[in-house]
Formats: C-alpha cells, structure tokens, sequence
C-alpha cells in the first residue's frame, strides 16, 4: 500500500504568509493531480498555539536566531499557523476533499515539531506511524514545505522506521536559510530516501 503526504500547504508557507516559502504556491495543482495515484492520501497542518515556543516572539529575539531548548536546538521562527487564523488554513487550491487523515502538529506549546512522525524530541509520538502500520501502508512518498524543514524531517523519521521513501523534490519548496537545503538532502540520501 501506498500513501501521499502533503506536508503544510499552508497559507502561511505560501507567498504572502507569516513564514513564506519562495514558489510555494506552485506546488499545489501538480500535487492535486497525483492524489489519485495513491492508496492513501495525508496531509499534515502546522498548528500551533498563541504564544508557541518555536516564535522568536514569544522570546523577545530576533527571527531565525537558534536557540538551546531541553529537547536540543530550535531555530525560532516569525509567528505563524496560529491555531484558527486564516494563515494556518490549507491554501484554497489544494485538494483537500481527498485526504483520508489529516494530521495536525506542533500544537504543544512547549515544543516544536517539524516531523509528521513525532515532535522535535524525536521521541513523542503524533499517531502517524501506527495510523500507517494499520492500515498495511509500506510505501511513502512526500511532497509540500518546506523541502530542508518539515518534509526532510518527516522524510527522515520514516525511512528510520522502515518505510521505503521517496521525495518528490519537485513538488516541495525549501525555506533554504544557512544551507539548510543542502544539509537536508545530504542527510536524506544518508538515509536512502529516493529523491526524485
Ligand atoms: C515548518 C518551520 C516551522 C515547515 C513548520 O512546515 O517546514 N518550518 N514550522
Ligand atoms: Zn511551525
């Protein structure tokens, strides 16, 4: 069995959102058109709370400074997908009638989580891997944003738990601060996702 996931096609990682990914928009109508080719189509929604601890805000500093939290380093990010506000809302274009599981995170306040798989301590569970072992799923293939942050993240946790992954590089966008793409894919061939 095979699964689609569309990583936060949102409007906030869409140009004219609170953390836009440059062409992120283009992405969309080429993933609504390889929906149907899946067993399983999931999309993951960025979702956090006011006053998240991943918003340089909620600290007082400045924008994609880093900083030491208890689970490791956190880049911190503009305020974004704010639970409810139109910027964390799937972009208007993608087709979201065709989801079987929509799945929401980063909605602990005190941690982040990039991974669809789990939040930034890599140990916290979202649900995903047994949504997928569940249902026979053996088969992944990732698309959406940003390419170096929560695609390369997902991408990473599940070729570590044994799914044979694929990224379709075309069909993401890259965020691409401080070399980030070019660690992201670097460590994603290390771990034998095909990235296509
Ligand atoms: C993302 C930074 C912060 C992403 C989410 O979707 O790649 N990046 N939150
Ligand atoms: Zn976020």
């Amino acid at each position: 069995m095979r699964a689609l996931i569309v990583i936060d096609v949102q409007n906030d990682f869409c140009p004219g959102g609170k953390l836009a990914v440059s062409g992120g928009h283009e992405i969309i109508e080429p993933i609504n058109s390889i929906m149907e080719y899946f067993d399983d189509v999931i999309l993951t929604q960025d979702w956090h709370p006011h006053g998240h601890s991943s918003f340089a805000s909620s600290h007082k500093l400045e924008n994609f400074s880093i900083m030491d939290m208890y689970y490791g380093e956190q880049v911190l990010w503009p305020d974004h997908c704010v639970q409810g506000s139109s910027g964390a809302m799937f972009h208007e274009k993608l087709n979201t009638l065709r989801a079987d599981l929509v799945i929401r995170k980063g909605s602990n306040s005190k941690i982040d989580s990039y991974s669809a798989f789990f939040e930034n301590d890599k140990k916290t569970p979202t649900g995903l891997h047994g949504y997928l072992n569940a249902r026979g799923v053996t088969d992944l293939t990732f698309v959406g944003l940003a390419t170096d942050y929560c695609v390369a993240y997902s991408a990473l946790d599940a070729a570590r738990l044994n799914f044979k992954v694929s990224v379709d590089t075309g069909l993401c966008r890259a965020i691409d601060a401080d070399g980030s793409l070019e660690k992201a894919l670097t460590e994603m061939k290390l771990e034998k996702v095909n990235l296509i």
